[in-house]
């Protein structure tokens, strides 16, 4: 590790060990994501394998502002970073902070408080937190420190749950190194495949009517990809199986490259036709301790499911699976995946019959209200394809039942991402100025409004989109 890492990065790391390692009484706060989830399970295993007693806590990121820091050593992973939570320490507190969001604290804050202050965060290092390291990934550098390699696929699955990997379809930077570990250790291997969603358990011809960045013939069209697949010869069946896209031979593989490859140029306007390769393909992540066709042998697929927890209010059974506790946590992973599913399928199935998609002139919306605020990003992805690709679709419900702001999510295509459009940035900025607050990834992001200030922040996202898009 020496040499992958910034000389004073590293040496945090070693100080974090001492200080793990001279604590005895530790509370962990992690995020409620797949990220999240990855960081506090690589952490609470570590604390495990030292004996060390712990408490860990997944939550979000309002919850940190006002914290009492009561613990001897308080650990934040993937948040903390940008929020106040050094507000209420005390001069003997001790707090670790692992977290590659953008930094409120400068890289030496720590010399200017009496308290124990180490913050690991990649961007103090010139490092991309968004591409090259995320949450999961710098706990799994501390796992390393311990000699815990073996924790490493959880880092590529952290990775692929934060979409560390959606510019370029690869893992790349410090991200390759912890993907390196992986498959040195056996537990991961890759394969750069056709890049559809449910590659171990998802039949083929339902995976390619969900592709969505480009609307395509096959796009929501059974029928048609029935008959795309039969005209490239790949059986429905094999045996009494369904075929999977990880059934296929790299020569089957290749026909449906082809042809999806000769769909999208027909739909895709010159200047971004140099993009389509990305949109078919990308490395694929297979975990090998994982049974096949089953949905934790997927990286994606595993991280769907960890999200599906966080939203379901069930953190607890993701990081008992994470940690490998599996003998009931397994079940009830199945029970909440299907609800989960379910859920999605009905609020998808409404929104079909209801057509509620609202076109302004750059930007398109739907009112989801009724929809669980931690699901209406999910919701809105796969609304997309209903709408126009060639503009983000905006979706707004209601942040609780206590609280009557509005939580907000945007989506949009890859393609939007790859000509350089960054909708976090867009969106944090309209949020903000109207009292709120937002941010995220290039296609996936989100934002807290007041109540009143919807029809505005319609209005300032239109205009902040204007002539950005040039398909
Ligand atoms: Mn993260």
């Amino acid at each position: 590790m020496e040499n992958i890492l910034p000389q004073e990065m590293k040496r945090r790391y070693e100080l974090a060990k001492e200080l793990i390692e001279n604590s005895q009484d530790i509370k962990i706060y992690s995020h409620t994501d797949c990220d999240g989830i990855s960081s506090g399970a690589i952490l609470s295993t570590i604390l495990d394998r030292l004996n060390k007693p712990h408490e860990i806590e997944i939550v979000n990121l309002d919850v940190l502002e006002d914290l009492a820091i009561e613990h001897e050593l308080t650990i934040f992973s993937d948040l903390g970073s940008g929020q106040n939570i050094v507000k209420n320490a005390k001069d003997n507190s001790k707090i670790l902070v692992l977290d590659h969001h953008p930094p409120l604290r400068d890289i030496d804050y720590n010399k200017d408080v009496d308290f124990t202050y180490i913050e690991i965060n990649p961007n103090h290092y010139g490092i991309n937190g968004s591409s090259d390291i995320c949450g999961g990934g710098l706990c799994y550098l501390l796992a390393k420190e311990f000699g815990f390699t073996d924790l490493s696929w959880i880092g590529v699955l952290a990775a692929i749950g934060d979409m560390q990997n959606t510019k370029t379809g690869k893992l790349e930077g410090l991200n390759k190194h912890i993907l390196e570990d992986a498959e040195e250790e056996g537990l991961v291997s890759y394969i750069s495949d056709i890049s559809l969603y449910g590659r171990q358990t998802r039949p083929l011809f339902v995976a390619l009517s969900y592709f969505s960045d480009v609307k395509l013939p096959i796009t929501n069209n059974k029928n048609e990809t029935i008959a795309v697949l039969q005209k490239l010869d790949i059986p429905r069946k094999i045996g009494d199986k369904t075929t999977t896209l990880s059934d296929l031979t790299p020569k089957q593989k290749q026909k449906l490259f082809s042809e999806l490859l000769s769909m999208l140029s027909k739909e895709v306007p010159g200047e971004y036709v140099k993009y389509i390769p990305k949109l078919i393909v990308a490395d694929s992540y297979e975990f090998l301790m994982e049974d096949d066709n089953t949905f934790l042998r997927d990286a994606s697929e595993f991280s769907t499911a960890m999200n599906a927890c966080v939203r379901n209010d069930r953190a607890d059974v993701a990081l008992e699976i994470l940690k490998g506790n599996r003998l009931e946590s397994l079940d009830e992973l199945e029970l909440i995946s299907k609800d989960h599913r379910r859920y999605l399928a009905e609020n998808i199935q409404k929104m079909e019959m209801e057509n509620p998609i609202v076109q302004m002139d750059n930007i398109q919306y739907f009112d989801g209200t009724g929809i669980r605020s931690n699901v209406v990003g999910t919701i809105a992805g796969m609304i997309l394809s209903y709408g126009d690709w060639k503009k983000p679709i905006i979706a707004f419900t209601q942040v609780n039942d206590e609280n009557d702001d509005y939580k907000i999510s945007l989506r949009c295509s890859r393609l939007l991402a790859y000509s350089g459009i960054h909708f976090g940035f867009i969106i944090r900025k309209v949020a903000q100025e109207l009292g709120g607050n937002g941010g995220g990834h290039d296609v996936a992001c989100g934002a807290y409004i007041p109540h009143d200030k919807k029809d505005e922040f319609l209005k300032r996202m239109d205009e902040e989109v204007a002539g950005l898009i040039k398909i």
